[in-house]
C-alpha cells in the first residue's frame, strides 16, 4: 500500500460537481479516500482566463503504481470530457485536471511523470489545499513540509 496525494481542478462548467465525481471514481478505480480536503475558489494562475477554479487536494491509499495511478487519473479525465491537454507553457480552460503531486516519498522522472510534482512548491492552489490535509508531510527533494513551503509563499 502507499500513499497517493492529489491535486483536483476544474474552471469549466459545473466545477463543484466535476471534483466531486472525479474523487468518487478514484475511490472506485485509484483506492480509498483518507482525506479530502475542502474545495478552494482560485484565480488561474500561469494564464489568463475569465472562469475562476475550484482546486482541492486528496490523500488516496492504493495498490497501483505511480505509472497505473497516473493512467486512472487520466482516463478519469477523459471521462469527465477533458479534450484539451496543456503543457507548462501553454495552460488551458479544463472540466477537469487530476494530477499527482506526492507518492509516499518517492522520486521519479520519466518523460510522462515527474514525482514530487515539479511545480508543487510556487503554487498556492496546490499547497493551501494540501496543507489542509497534510500539513506535516515533507516533500522529497525540497526537503521541507508542505506548512513550510505554503508559508514561504506568503513571504
Ligand atoms: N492548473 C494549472 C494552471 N493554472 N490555476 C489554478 N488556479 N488552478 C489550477 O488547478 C491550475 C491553474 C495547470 O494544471
Ligand atoms: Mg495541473
Ligand atoms: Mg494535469
Amino acid at each position: 500500500m502507499a500513499i497517493a496525494y492529489l491535486g483536483l481542478g476544474s474552471n469549466l462548467g459545473n466545477k463543484r460537481h466535476n471534483l466531486i465525481k472525479a474523487a468518487a471514481l478514484l475511490a472506485e478505480r485509484g483506492g480509498d479516500i483518507l482525506a479530502l480536503s475542502s474545495f478552494y475558489e482560485t484565480a488561474p494562475w500561469g494564464f489568463v482566463s475569465d472562469n475562476s477554479f475550484l482546486n482541492a487536494a486528496m490523500k488516496l491509499e492504493t495498490t497501483l503504481s505511480p505509472l497505473e495511478l497516473l493512467e486512472t487519473t487520466q482516463e478519469i479525465e477523459k471521462e469527465l470530457g477533458r479534450t484539451e491537454k496543456s503543457n507548462s507553457s501553454d495552460y488551458q480552460d479544463r472540466v477537469i485536471d487530476v494530477d499527482l503531486l506526492l507518492y509516499d516519498d518517492q522520486i521519479l522522472q520519466t518523460p510522462v511523470l515527474t514525482l514530487p510534482h515539479p511545480h508543487l512548491h510556487e503554487r498556492r492552489f496546490v499547497l493551501e489545499p494540501l496543507a489542509e490535509i497534510a500539513p506535516f508531510c515533507v516533500v522529497p527533494v525540497i526537503g521541507k513540509s508542505v506548512a513550510e513551503l505554503l508559508e514561504l509563499l506568503r513571504e
